[in-house]
């Protein structure tokens, strides 16, 4: 069976009303998936609510609310097929009030576009969101110098902005070689088409920019990982876990082991058979949802937050772990010795706040002080966690997919982040 395009999911992030939304409506329009009509529709709306203008972040902003303060509260898609990609667009709300929301967009991301208004240059949440991307593990990036309309699509002012960007770039850790774009999203300029208002700009459209990302590392390169969902037992067949496929691929007869299993020690087993919509696969891989019957494991050995791996690249689980985290939605501070349920993958473990190692200044991505006694909302922070049981996490330099968790309490969530170091359990 032929795959679809490689699937690619991009965040638009930025100070509130760079024009994030109506960069993102305006692709669409452009591209031909919003229908004039449609568009008539919206602009009467938005003349109706007092905002005209704001016909195309219509097109993303489509909750009430949204759309009578002309701000984006909550995350929007939109898919996309570009000649290398399947792309899914993911518009984050710029808003301060809307950061944890963001911090879920950028979580999801494989890349980024960070859209700034080119008359007000950088602000305060595009030095924040820029941090938050680098925390999130986003690694690459391209600028968007928006409303170029507004500085009559001068050259000199495209520079100026572009300077400021570039030195908060380096601060925060991005590589040099980072594309800018001059568009104006309203106008659509340089969008979907090249824009003739600016002859001097030579770089891509924001449509053509996709295509300029690296697609992300191939998740079937990367080690059998497949996270359980449920455990069934199923008469004549036997004991079989369902769930998706992180990374790599799964294969008849494949050596596996289960991890940490009902004793915590990992279960070893053989795949016997790779089951999807009721067809036997002679293979899966990475991003399939299959059940899988598995010689030598019983119902009672595996449960929901196991992970199926390779037998010869299993993966590790932590005594103890280094994460870098963004506090979004906690009603107090948080304080060492604070034990919450982290979500890493299918697993639901709680861990204990360790050591508080560094905070840093999310406008500069500086250390702004070792060993913190708290952290509240908004801070970004280095920490050290320790499993409460068994937890099978990676880090992020060695599997990306499973490395990035977000952290619940009394129904919140109350930070996300990633690991970025393990100490591994001897088992
Ligand atoms: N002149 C001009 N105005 C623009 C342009 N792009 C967006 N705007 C206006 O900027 C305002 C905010 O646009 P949005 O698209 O809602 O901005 P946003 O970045 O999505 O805002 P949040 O999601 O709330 O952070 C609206 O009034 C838009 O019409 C542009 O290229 N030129
Ligand atoms: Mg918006």
């Amino acid at each position: 069976m032929a795959r679809a395009k490689t699937n690619f999911n991009v965040v638009f992030v930025g100070h509130v009303d760079a024009g994030k939304s109506t960069t993102v409506g305006r692709l669409m329009y452009d591209t031909g998936k919003i229908p004039e009509q449609e568009l008539t529709k919206l602009k009467a709306e938005a003349q109706k609510h007092g905002k005209a203008g704001f016909e195309f972040a219509y097109v993303m902003d489509r909750i009430k609310e949204e759309r009578e303060r002309g701000v984006t509260i909550d995350l929007a898609y939109q898919k996309i097929i570009t000649q290398k990609f399947e792309v899914t667009i993911i518009d984050a709300p710029g808003h301060k009030d809307f950061v944890k929301n963001m911090i879920t967009g950028a979580s999801q991301a494989d890349a980024g576009f960070l859209v700034i208004a080119a008359k007000a240059g950088v602000q305060p949440q595009t030095k924040e969101h820029l941090w938050l991307m680098k925390t999130m593990g986003v690694s690459q990036l391209a600028v968007i110098i928006n409303k170029m309309d507004e500085v009559d699509y001068k050259e000199d002012a495209f520079n100026k902005v572009k300077e400021a960007v570039a030195n908060e770039l380096k601060i925060v850790g991005y590589g040099a070689n980072i594309t800018f774009l001059a568009v104006a999203g309203l106008k659509g300029d340089n969008v979907a088409k090249k824009s003739p208002n600016m002859t001097w700009y030579k770089g891509p459209t924001v449509l053509e920019q996709f295509d300029l990302f690296n697609p992300p590392e191939q998740p079937t390169n990367l080690p059998l990982r497949m996270a359980i969902q449920d455990v069934y037992e199923i008469t004549g067949i036997g004991t079989v876990p369902v769930g998706k496929i992180e990374t790599g691929i799964m294969r008849p007869g494949q050596k596996i082991i289960i991890l940490p299993g009902r004793t915590g020690k990992g279960v070893l087993g053989e795949i016997r058979s790779v089951e999807a919509h009721h067809e036997q696969l002679p293979e899966a891989q990475a991003g399939d949802n299959v059940g899988v019957n598995i010689r030598g494991v019983g119902k009672k050995d595996v449960a929901r937050g196991d992970v199926i791996c390779d037998a010869a690249q299993p993966a590790t689980i932590a005594e103890e772990f280094v994460a870098k985290i963004a506090i979004i939605n906690h009603p107090t501070v948080l304080a060492k010795g604070y034990t919450p349920v982290f979500h890493v993958h299918t697993a639901q473990v709680p861990c204990q706040f360790i050591e508080l190692i560094e905070k840093y200044d999310p406008k500069t991505g500086q250390v702004a002080q070792a060993h913190p006694d708290f952290l509240k909302n908004g801070d970004v922070a280095k920490v050290r966690l320790k499993p409460i049981g068994n937890l099978v996490i990676e880090k992020q330099t060695d599997n990306p997919h499973m490395a990035r968790f977000a952290v619940r309490d009394a129904g919140q969530t109350v930070a996300a982040g990633v690991c970025i170091e393990i100490t591994a359990k001897k088992i």
